[in-house]
């Protein structure tokens, strides 16, 4: 009896443990690039950690497009998906090698012929605008996992974007709305705030 108790012990033991160690495991490293873990750094945003309820979510893709729609989390999530090891540097100096797994924005969009611009929107007011040529040429993604992990709430749940070689000011977080426009000129919210509106990384970090 004693040895049968001594076996479910250990056994459950084990149990525990293998349970936990699934839990933590982290990525390191991929494709030869260190990865730095996701919250290493940083701050979160202009009004905190958004928690974004996703059975009521969905993505709002509006103007210069073909058909404009509502999408749910599971609608995005049935795109073909990406992984790529990407670099984010804030203007303020700090920067994070992560592994994002997302949906390419043009997967999302159809946009019409005079489009040139697209605006992006976020749950805490916040919003960011790219050239459609760069978010085509570059296959800019929309993640859903960071280092293999569904994005915590803190780094945008249910999607950050991705937009590699640009500082981290056009990572939009908590995005809410996708708006296809013929207006290069649009600010978004640092970028109204004196913030160079290319924010190419190595580039003017200002205005000029
Ligand atoms: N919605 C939203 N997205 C945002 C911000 C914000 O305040 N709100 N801050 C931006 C800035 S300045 C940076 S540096 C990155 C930081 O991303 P991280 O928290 O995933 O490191 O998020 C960007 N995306
Ligand atoms: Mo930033």
């Amino acid at each position: 009896m004693k040895k049968i108790i001594f076996v479910l012990i250990l056994l459950f033991i084990l149990g525990c443990s293998d349970a936990k160690e699934l839990d933590d495991v982290e990525i390191k490293e991929y494709e030869g690039k260190k990865l730095d873990s996701p919250r290493r750094s940083g701050e979160i945003g202009i009004k905190g950690t958004q928690y974004i309820n996703i059975s009521d979510y969905n993505l709002e893709i509006t103007g210069l497009v073909s058909e404009e729609k509502r999408l749910s989390y599971d609608e995005i999530l049935s795109e073909q998906k990406y992984k790529k090891a990407v670099t984010l540097h804030c203007v303020e100096g700090w920067s994070d090698t992560l592994l994002w797994e997302g949906i390419l924005v043009r997967d999302l969009i159809d946009p019409l012929e005079e489009a040139n611009t697209v605006i992006f929107y976020a749950y805490d007011g916040y919003s960011t605008a790219l050239p459609l040529s760069y978010l085509y040429d570059n296959d800019i993604i929309m993640a859903y996992k960071v280092n293999e992990k569904v994005l915590p709430n803190e780094n945008g749940f249910p999607f950050q974007l991705v937009a590699e070689d640009k500082y981290g000011i056009k990572w939009i977080k908590w995005i809410t709305k996708i708006e296809v426009s013929d207006d290069p000129s649009y600010k978004g919210y640092w970028e109204s705030r004196g913030y160079d509106n290319n924010a190419d990384v190595g580039g003017n970090i200002f205005e000029d």
